[in-house]
């Protein structure tokens, strides 16, 4: 690659994945997900560039071209991706801030860990980014880089963008480094989360820390200020969309529906396999329902898929023995010759897989205990032009906020899940077009799209801009 970008992604993760041909040779293809989409017409227009780890350990590799986006990869040593990444990130943070559903581990060797990562990636930045670009770092791995960046390059404007929730301040506060992380976030010039609240959060922490005073989404700095804001973040509306009106996907969900036994409800579930995604909690509301003779054999199948995810990590492992001894348990008890209430996989699917999922799905069961966004409930949402589907939600999701039609649920009460199953289950085709056409409508106006571009504009808006000139007149004032 030669030279410097005027506009930088930094995140975790570089946004391809490398695959191993039958002939040995190693290619790159890009991820699936909604952020590279909504990011690489930005990238094409304005010479973008990506930095992250590529994903393989003790590998040091060339910055290279990929999809029209150059890619910048920053290497990450066996001991750093346990003590950053599966460590600090995802046994510290990753708890803490949602909701603390499973104990965070505080291991100073972790946090040592997560500050000289962070510092490589600003670096890494600080290098790859023209004079006065736009940098947009993205997730809760990364909290530190927007202070180390602007000590390294004042001159650029740095965006933050939070996936996950951000906590309360009772909760935050047990954080021993809490300082250092709020510190490194407000080297940005703009602070997004999902929500309102994660946003109210934050500025809640600066003055009752570090004592800065906040007038509405500014915060005051002594030399500038920083914009604090919630972007809810959505799909591909358009993609999906028009993915599950291709005779082959709807094939396939015909097909799903026959392979399942033709139930009268097919009841899904999609997740990454972990903690917060509350799939104990749904499983055990079918199983009850099952239980009761509230439903009867035969009548509803639940197919979970449970994405395999940081499955080095205790609590990880913990989780899947448990809903694997669960789903056992069910099936044991209820199950029939030709019929099983529930098809556990613990697989990962293309896209095409699951967009016919969702399609073939009558009820759509999304229960976590905490969530930034979810991004699923949207797709299901996005994959439903025929206006029947129910989505069962929980109300502790960011998008809970956006998708009141659902049947929402509090993922803690199991006659709560129950209830909601039932009512999705029973609701007429009437009722269910009702709800689906009001969270359509939204989805499609709100989408990926819209998020990328609303997040990339404040940024650059002339009001943050000139942040610094206004900031010195409040002072003066
Ligand atoms: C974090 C926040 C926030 C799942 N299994 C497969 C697969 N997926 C895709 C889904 C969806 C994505 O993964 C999961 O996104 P979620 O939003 O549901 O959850 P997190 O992974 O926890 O994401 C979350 C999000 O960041 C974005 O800001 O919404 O709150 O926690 O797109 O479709 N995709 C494929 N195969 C699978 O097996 N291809």
């Amino acid at each position: 690659m030669t030279g410097r970008s005027s506009f930088l992604i930094v995140a975790n993760r570089l946004p391809v994945d490398r695959t191993i041909e039958p002939d040995g040779t190693a290619s790159w293809r890009r991820s699936p997900g909604g952020l590279v989409t909504a990011i690489a017409p930005v990238m094409q227009r304005r010479h973008g560039a990506w930095a992250g780890w590529h994903g393989a350990p003790d590998e040091k590799l060339e910055p290279f071209q990929q999809d029209g986006m150059n890619l910048i990869p920053i290497p990450l040593s066996a001991r750093e991706v346990e003590l950053y990444y599966e460590g600090f990130s995802n046994a510290t943070l990753w708890p803490l801030y949602h909701d603390v559903v499973a104990t965070p581990v505080f291991d100073r060797q972790m946090w040592e860990a997560y500050q000289s990562v962070n510092q490589r990636f600003a670096e890494a930045a600080a290098e790859a980014a023209e004079e006065g670009a736009v940098v947009w770092v993205q997730d809760y791995q990364l909290q530190l880089v927007p202070a180390m960046l602007r000590r390294l390059r004042p001159d650029l404007r740095i965006g933050f963008f939070l996936h996950i929730p951000f906590p309360p301040t009772e909760l935050f506060w047990r954080l021993p480094w809490r300082k250092d992380i709020v510190e490194g976030l407000l080297g940005a010039d703009l602070v997004g989360f999902q929500l309102p609240g994660g946003a109210s959060n934050f500025r809640r922490l600066c003055r009752r820390l570090l004592g800065l005073p906040y007038k509405g989404n500014e915060i005051f700095l002594d030399d500038r200020i920083v914009t604090t804001q919630a972007f809810p973040i959505s799909v591909d509306f358009a993609h999906l969309d028009a993915l599950v009106r291709e005779p082959h996907i709807v094939a396939r969900a015909k097909e799903i529906r026959i392979e399942l036994g033709e139930p009268e409800h097919v009841l899904l579930g999609v997740d990454r396999l972990d903690y917060t995604k509350g799939i104990g909690q749904r499983l055990e509301g079918f199983g009850e329902l099952l239980k009761d003779g509230r439903l009867r054999p035969g009548e509803a199948v639940f197919v979970q898929i449970a994405t395999p995810s940081r499955e080095r990590v205790d609590e990880y492992r913990k989780l899947r023995d448990d809903i694997e001894l669960q789903v056992g348990r069910i099936n044991g008890e209820h199950a029939q010759l030709g019929y099983q209430p529930i098809w556990y996989f613990h697989q990962s699917y293309n896209q095409e897989e699951l967009a016919a999922l969702y399609l073939a799905a009558d009820v759509m069961v999304v229960t976590p205990l905490r969530d930034g966004m979810n991004l699923v409930a949207k797709e299901y949402i996005s994959c439903h032009h025929d206006l029947q589907g129910a989505l069962v939600l929980s109300e502790f999701t960011g998008a809970a906020d956006e998708l009141r039609q659902s049947y929402l649920v509090n993922p803690y009460d199991v006659e709560d899940i129950k209830r909601q199953l039932l009512n999705a289950m029973r609701a007429t085709p009437h009722e269910l077009a009702r709800r689906m056409r009001t969270m359509r409508r939204r989805v499609a106006t709100y989408d990926v799209d819209r998020w990328a571009n609303e997040f990339l504009t404040a940024l650059e808006s002339p009001a943050s801009a000139t942040s610094t000139r206004r900031s010195a007149s409040w002072r003066s004032g």
